[in-house]
């Protein structure tokens, strides 16, 4: 008889299909955006900027997830709940602790409502106020990558209720007849201010509408994020492919108001606990404490190094000035607005 074949034992494949790398990653960012929301809700509260703050905490993972590994030249337009896309992308704390202080640091030198984050060398488009701007001009974005024939790629991110406007659906249908190298990011956090997502569209997947359009869509649990990174690189690398859009839908929660001054009376408490034991912190730090990836001690010493790096980035914009109020005039028009100035 022959003698046996050798079996060659693979080392296993890691459960999530992901690398360590990746995983921590992604786990990093994701403990990052929170930090830095809480801090800056508290900071609200304490009367140190002025406006509102739009939390996203709960729903960290829609947006670290699909940005997590994107270059450089790729962009992302984010709407007003992506602090994790733009904690994801790079922009430096301090760039994002300045748009939120409205200081002549932020990129936007405290033109914009807080939230409202831009910052060009990494590739973030400023955000639209108007609900789904920013996907239309996200979409030119892509087409300009089309035109110039670069494989960089868009990341569009809005809510559920963003879908409900016109200017999204002709963006979304202009993607689709040019095959646009852009994925477009949903997050359905069941509630469009007090509008409940049943009294916003006539569907339960909000991913249905790209049916319409005439490319793929899928719905996911956007509170999962190695599964939200996983579903949006096959996206990514599809649209890079020069083979279009994709429209992900992630099912998700936010666990406070609108923004801080929304005391979310609409809902119920039932609900929001529901969620609020799908957090996606303590699901990947479940996943990797499984994975002998992550222990708690490795856990605190990540968290006292992220709120210094948070510390210092709060205490630099809190010394920094505001703009000139003449700054309102730059930055805005191609060329300078040719109106007679008005005298402050
Ligand atoms: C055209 C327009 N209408 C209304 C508003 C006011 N507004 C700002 S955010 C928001 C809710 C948006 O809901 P959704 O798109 O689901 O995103 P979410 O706030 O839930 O993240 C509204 C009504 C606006 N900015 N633009």
């Amino acid at each position: 008889m022959p003698a046996a074949k050798k079996k060659t034992v693979k080392p296993k494949a890691n459960q999530v299909g992901l690398s360590e790398e990746t995983m921590m990653g992604l786990y990093t960012n994701l403990l990052k955006t929170r930090l830095l929301d809480e801090r800056f809700r508290k900071l609200y509260r304490q009367g140190r900027f002025a406006g509102t703050y739009f939390s996203a905490v709960g729903q960290e993972a829609t947006t670290v997830g699909p940005t997590y590994g994107l270059r450089d030249e790729d962009l992302i337009a984010p709407s007003h709940r992506e602090i994790g896309a733009n904690v994801t992308k790079g922009v430096p704390l301090d760039k994002i602790a300045g748009q939120i202080y409205a200081r002549v640091s932020s990129p936007d030198k405290g033109k914009s409502h807080p939230c409202h984050y831009g910052w060009k060398p990494k590739g973030v488009i400023t955000p639209s106020s108007t609900l789904a701007g920013q996907t239309i001009i996200g979409t030119g974005c892509a087409m300009g990558f089309q035109i110039q024939k670069k494989d960089n790629v868009v990341l569009a991110f809005f809510g559920e209720g963003s879908t409900s406007r016109g200017g999204w659906h002709e963006a979304l249908n202009y993607a689709g007849i040019y095959n646009l190298p852009i994925v477009y990011i949903c997050q359905n956090n069941l509630w469009a201010e007090s509008v409940p997502a049943t009294l916003q569209a006539g569907i339960t997947d909000f991913s249905d509408r790209a049916k319409a359009y005439g490319f793929p869509g899928i719905t996911i649990n956007g509170n999962d994020v190695f599964t939200v990174h996983k579903t949006a690189v096959k996206a990514i690398d599809r649209a890079r492919k020069g083979k279009g859009p994709t429209l992900i839908e992630c099912k998700t929660y936010r666990w406070y108001g609108h923004s801080e001054i929304d005391p979310a009376d609409y809902r119920s408490n039932k609900e929001l606990e529901e969620w609020k034991s799908k957090d996606p912190v303590q699901f990947a730090e479940k996943t990797l404490m499984s994975l002998n990836l992550l222990t708690k001690i490795k856990r605190e010493a990540l968290v006292e190094q992220i709120n210094q790096e948070i510390d210092e980035a709060i205490s630099a914009v809190d010394k920094d000035e505001y703009a000139e109020p003449e700054e309102i005039y730059n930055d805005v028009y191609s060329e300078q607005f040719p109106v007679r100035r008005v005298e402050w």
